[in-house]
């Protein structure tokens, strides 16, 4: 039995061309995504009692995890719920790739002047990272808006339950080398024009 599984893509694997191909998103959702979900299952059948639980709520805990098995967890169960948002986070649809006024972009005003400004900071976070990992847009409790970098496949939720995720951006070679090869400041700024800021926008906690 699988304890997690990969929901399909809501668009063909050429619907982001041309800022993200096919061929790499196909080895991505098939190869990448898939096999950290297959570890991660097989690292959870160790775990006996174990019954599946919001993945969200497993990641927040980490030491509720049998010692054995908590870092194989950390690096594919991060990786299966990374990538799940990555898909979500992206879109064909041109409607969605703007960010209309709204809460969203009153405060990416607030925290760093305007759209563009928030991009320019967040793409050099993003070049700023050695190695392999994460970028992310989170909402503290307070409300307002911050950046998070991570390493691997770590997730800012492992640290800090309270965050709320908005935005990530991978940026492992695997996610654009075939066709941006070493060139990662091309592949985050082509990146920006598939960002699907509805999805983004309704991660927001308003209150
Ligand atoms: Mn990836």
């Amino acid at each position: 039995m699988e304890f997690y599984i990969q929901k399909p893509l809501s668009y063909s694997y050429d619907a982001l061309e041309p800022f993200i191909d096919a061929r790499t998103m196909e080895l991505h959702y098939t190869k990448h995504h898939a096999g950290y979900l297959s570890n991660f299952n097989r690292a959870l059948k160790e775990w006996e009692g174990f019954e599946a639980k919001p993945i969200e709520d497993l990641l927040s805990d980490l030491n509720s995890i049998p010692e054995k098995i908590r870092q194989s967890v950390i690096n594919n169960g991060g990786g299966f719920y990374n990538h799940a948002l990555f898909w979500e986070m992206m879109t064909p649809d041109d409607e969605k790739r703007h960010l209309k006024d709204g809460p969203l972009l009153s405060l990416i005003n607030d925290a760093y002047g305007d759209l563009e400004g928030f991009k320019k900071i967040f793409s050099e976070k993003a070049m700023s990272l050695f190695g392999s990992g994460w970028v992310w847009l989170v909402q503290k409790t307070d409300g307002s808006l911050d950046i998070r970098l991570n390493s691997f496949q770590n997730n800012p939720l492992m640290k800090n339950p309270s965050l709320n995720i908005l935005l990530g951006l991978d940026v492992w070679e695997h996610a654009y080398y075939l066709k941006y090869q070493n060139r990662r400041a091309e592949y985050i700024e082509n990146w920006w024009n598939v960002v699907n800021w509805e999805f983004v926008e309704s991660q927001l906690n308003l209150n």
